[in-house]
């Protein structure tokens, strides 16, 4: 039985998780190979407010930057990022912050705004939902209480007072700037998977397999550097989900 336990909000879609967050967490427990199980859990009921979670060593570890710091020390740096050069670590870890403080915003606008996007949020949710118990009938009022914080969070992190337009050229540019940092590399830092490929996978994945209507998810498709790219990471990390 894995020591490791994933609080996380569980698959949504096409999805290995709803949160690119818990993706990228799971991503990197595989690519250490580290085996772990996964458990439905409230955000709110969970330090720091957010999934994912790791319950480890008695401990439950809030954040997926600090989890896979915590997990780096525990088990020696398993994907060898300390023996990359301190300009890859550094470069990595603007690219982190570019998509998970900037393109997840935009990401998350798609997903929470737009009615259409919302009414197939909602329905996919309901399993979440019923996986945690909550009674079919409270079900709509915990997707209201969730949409009505993430508004909040998108009006005071900016991505809230944008057009669609401007969020698709800036999800554009931050994509766009991903694919020419992998240039013509297997991996982001050149021919084997570090941290920073968990973070790149993510949000990837969690932009290409869902039925969302999200026009950024078009200009992904026409950069096929970034598709193959997610395809690998794919194969190599979660086989079974290959065809
Ligand atoms: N910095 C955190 C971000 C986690 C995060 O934003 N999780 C979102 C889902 S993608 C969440 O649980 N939000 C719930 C809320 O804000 O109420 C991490 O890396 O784990």
């Amino acid at each position: 039985m894995p020591d490791l336990i994933v609080h996380t909000y569980g698959p949504a879609w096409n999805t290995i998780d709803l949160s690119p967050f818990s993706v990228k967490l799971q991503t990197w427990l595989r690519l250490a190979r580290l085996p772990f199980t996964t458990r439905l859990s409230i955000p709110s009921r969970m330090p720091q407010g957010k999934l994912p979670v790791l319950d480890m060593d008695g401990q439950r570890l809030p954040d997926s930057t600090a989890i896979i710091n915590a997990l780096r020390e525990r088990h020696g740096d398993p994907l060898g990022d300390w023996q990359r050069t301190p300009e890859q670590r550094a470069l990595a870890r603007a690219v982190q912050s570019m998509l998970e403080t900037d393109l997840y915003f935009t990401a998350v606008w798609w997903r929470w705004t737009p009615p259409g996007n919302q009414a197939l949020l909602r329905a996919e949710m309901a399993h979440y939902f019923q996986g945690l118990g909550v009674p079919k009938l409270f079900a709509p009022l915990a997707f209201a209480q969730a949409r009505n914080g993430i508004q909040k969070q998108l009006q005071a992190q900016g991505a809230g007072r944008k057009s669609p337009e401007e969020l698709t050229a800036n999800g554009e540019q931050i994509m766009s700037a991903l694919r020419d940092f992998l240039g013509d590399q297997p991996f982001l830092l050149g021919d084997a998977p570090a941290t920073i490929d968990a973070t790149g996978f993510a949000f990837l994945h969690t932009l290409l397999n869902t039925p969302l209507d999200i026009p950024l998810k078009a200009r992904v498709l026409a950069m096929p550097t970034l598709v193959a790219y997610h395809q690998r990471m794919l194969a190599l990390c979660w086989p079974e989900r290959v065809a």
